[in-house]
């Protein structure tokens, strides 16, 4: 009986140890399935994760592509920009050396207006015809006063525009108008009074200077015979005065600031 009891005890035990074993068994299977679940989810996870980030990069490489597209854009803006910017520059150069001509020339024309009245201007300088005779002294000092020299003759133009205005004045054909030259220093050599520089350009009468009679030591302009002579320093004849136009319009700055 006891063995019986102790068998039976035995069986029991055996049966409850196989099932626990079964039940051990069936437990880890159901724990590996779970994690084998949650494998799969995370790979799944994970897959979505990758496809995530190469859907990323390639929106990054195609933003990066427009981004130098923009930028190769920006260089030929720039490019275009700095060839604009140059143009600019030289139209406004220009424009500013034409507003700079525009005013020189305003003022060339306001220094045609300023020689004074009974003045005349020709090519730049102001020119003053007298209306009385004077030796050839006297008119030197009244050239003078007028902050003027006596006219010498510089070329051939002027010469003809000169002859011009001695006859328009109605200087008498046979008289002579003076010249700012003398030869009082040397015989022969004739020099400017206003600098003892000698002549640059001279158009003498045929025979002249002759010194007739050895007392023509200043020289004048022959109307009559349309060139230079010397003559007699004390006869009394017409003379022109000449200044140049900004040194006029200096001396009269200085007189009006001197009044
Ligand atoms: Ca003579």
């Amino acid at each position: 009986m006891k063995l019986l009891i102790l068998f039976t005890i035995l069986i029991t035990i055996y049966k409850t140890k196989s099932a626990s074993l079964l039940t051990g068994f069936y437990d880890q299977n159901s724990t590996n399935l779970i994690e084998d679940k949650q494998a799969i989810k995370e790979i799944d996870v994970l897959r979505q994760i990758i496809n995530q980030e190469t859907i990323i990069r390639l929106t990054l490489v195609k933003e990066v592509k427009a981004m130098a597209n923009d930028m190769n854009s920006l260089k030929r803006s720039m490019a275009s920009m700095e060839t604009t910017v140059a143009s600019l520059k030289e139209n406004s150069t220009n424009i500013y050396q034409e507003l700079n001509k525009s005013k020189s020339q305003t003022i060339e024309k306001d220094d045609i207006r300023s020689c004074e009245k009974e003045w005349v201007n020709y090519q730049g300088d102001c020119y003053y015809f007298s209306t009385s005779t004077a030796s050839f002294l006297d008119a030197m000092g009244a050239c003078h006063r007028f902050d003027a020299e006596m006219i010498l003759l510089q070329n051939a133009e002027e010469e003809k525009w000169l002859d011009l205005q001695f006859r328009i004045r109605g200087y008498p054909a046979n008289r002579q108008v003076w010249l700012g030259a003398s030869d009082v220093q040397h015989e022969g050599r004739f020099l400017s009074v206003s600098n003892a520089e000698g002549l640059r350009y001279s158009h003498w009468v045929r025979g002249q200077p002759d010194n007739l009679g050895g007392r023509e030591h200043c020289a004048t302009y022959w109307i009559q015979n349309k060139g230079m002579n010397d003559a007699p320093c004390n006869n009394k004849y017409n003379y022109v005065c000449k200044t140049n136009v900004l040194k006029k319009m200096l001396a009269l700055s200085t007189s009006k600031r001197n009044t």
